[in-house]
C-alpha cells in the first residue's frame, strides 16, 4: 500500500514527521482510515451488471458439451456457469450466487459428492432423471424445484433415453467469500435402482398443506422437504392470479415445518405475469438470478431492457430496480440471497413507480 507523500517543489519527497509516521504505520502492516477512499460508499458500488443469457445459446452449448465432454470422476457435473460480464471473468452470475445450466445425457450418472455451498435445481427440460439427496431418491421433472442443502450427499441419475437440462443455483460465491467451503467425494457410484414417483421427503413433509409430523427436534438449518412440484406451484399461481386481480402473482417456496425460506442462504420464489400485465418496480440490496420458465416478457433491470423468451436466464445485481412486463403469460423462477441480508439485519427494499 503506497502511503501518501508530501512532495517538495523540486519533486523530491520531503521527509517530515508525518511522512515518518506513515512509513511506520505501513511497516507495522496497518492502514489509517483517513487515507481510504470508497470503503463506505453511499450506495453499493456495483461490479456485477444486469445481464441476460439466451436459452437458445445455453441449450446449444450445454448439448454440445454433452457430445464432447465425458462425465466421470474429474469431470463430474456437466455444468456451464453463468459468468456475469461485470465480475472480471469469475464464474458467478452475481456477487453471491452461482447460476448454471446442467446437462445430463441419456444413461449418465453424476457421481455422489457433498459440499457446504447449498444448491438447488429448477428443471427445464427432460424426464426420468432422479437425484439422490442424502439417500432419498427424488424424481425430477420440468418446473420442479429440488433442493440439495448444505453438506447433503447428492448424485444425479438419468436412466432414460432423453437428456435433461436444468438450472442450478448455489450460494458458492458467498460461501467462498466467507471461507466456508468444504467438499467431499462420495463412494463410487451405486447401481441404478427403481425410484418411487414421490420422494421420502415428500411422503413425510408434503402430504397435506399445513400438516407436518410433530417432532420437537425439528430445527434443521433447511427445509426437510427436498422437492416442490410444478403441478402444485402452477395451481397455486393460478389461484393467486385470480385473487390478485392485477394479472400478477408471486409465491415463495418455504420449509413446511417453519414457514421460513427453504435454505438459510437462498430464497426461492415463482412469479406469474399475465399477458400485458406488469410487475411493480422495486429494488433491494443483495442479488437474484431468474429463469424464464414459460412465456415471453420484457424485463427492465436498472433502466436496461431485456427481451426474454422461454429458458432465458437473467441476473439482477444489488440495488438494481426490476420490473417485468409480459408479452405472453410468463412464469419466472427466482432465487436470491435475501435470507442472508435479513438474518444479518442488512436488508433494504424500495418500491418504485
Ligand atoms: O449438480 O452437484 O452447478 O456440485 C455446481 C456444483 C452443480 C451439482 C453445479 C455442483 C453441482
Ligand atoms: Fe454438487
Amino acid at each position: 500500500m503506497a502511503s501518501p507523500r508530501f512532495t517538495a517543489p523540486d519533486g523530491m519527497p520531503k521527509k517530515n514527521e508525518v511522512d515518518d509516521f506513515y512509513e511506520l504505520v505501513a511497516e507495522a502492516d496497518l492502514q489509517p482510515l483517513w487515507v481510504q477512499k470508497g470503503i463506505m460508499p453511499n450506495e453499493p458500488p456495483l461490479a456485477a451488471v444486469p445481464f441476460a443469457w439466451k436459452w437458445k445459446t445455453l441449450r446449444e452449448l450445454a448439448e454440445r458439451s454433452g457430445e464432447l465432454i465425458p462425465i466421470d470422476r474429474g469431470g463430474d457435473r456437466r455444468v456451464l456457469s453463468l459468468s456475469n460480464p461485470g465480475l472480471a471473468g469469475q464464474p458467478y452470475a452475481t456477487q453471491t450466487l452461482w447460476g448454471a445450466v446442467q446437462y445430463l445425457g441419456p444413461g449418465e450418472v453424476a457421481p455422489a459428492h457433498r459440499h457446504t455451498p447449498a444448491a438447488l435445481r429448477f428443471v427445464l427440460e427432460g424426464s426420468g432423471v432422479w437425484t439422490l439427496v442424502n439417500g432419498d431418491p427424488v424424481p425430477m421433472a420440468p418446473g420442479d424445484l429440488v433442493l440439495t442443502p448444505s453438506w447433503s450427499w447428492h448424485e444425479h441419475h438419468n436412466p432414460g433415453n432423453t437428456p435433461m437440462f436444468w438450472f442450478d443455483a448455489l450460494d458458492l460465491p458467498l460461501a467462498r467469500s466467507l471461507d466456508a467451503v468444504f467438499f467431499e467425494n462420495g463412494p463410487d457410484q451405486m447401481a441404478n435402482r427403481a425410484v418411487d414417483p414421490i420422494s421420502g421427503s415428500e411422503l413425510k413433509y408434503g402430504t397435506s398443506p399445513g400438516l407436518v409430523p410433530f417432532d420437537e427436534m425439528d430445527q434443521g438449518a433447511h427445509s426437510p422437504l427436498f422437492a416442490y412440484r410444478w403441478k402444485d406451484t402452477d395451481r397455486t399461481l393460478s389461484r393467486l392470479v385470480d385473487i390478485s386481480g392485477n394479472g400478477t402473482a408471486s409465491l415463495k417456496f418455504v420449509d413446511p415445518t417453519r414457514g421460513i425460506d427453504v435454505m438459510p442462504t437462498m430464497r426461492c420464489s415463482m412469479h406469474r405475469v399475465s399477458a400485458g400485465a406488469k410487475t411493480q418496480k422495486y429494488r433491494r440490496n443483495g442479488s437474484s438470478v431468474w429463469v424464464t420458465f414459460r412465456g415471453s416478457a420484457v424485463a427492465t433491470i436498472a433502466e436496461e431492457r431485456f427481451h426474454l423468451d422461454e429458458g432465458d436466464m437473467f441476473a439482477v445485481p444489488s440495488w438494481c430496480s426490476l420490473s417485468i412486463e409480459a408479452t405472453s403469460e410468463a412464469d419466472f423462477f427466482c432465487t436470491s440471497d435475501a435470507p442472508v441480508f435479513e438474518a444479518l439485519g442488512l436488508a433494504r427494499v424500495e418500491f418504485l413507480n
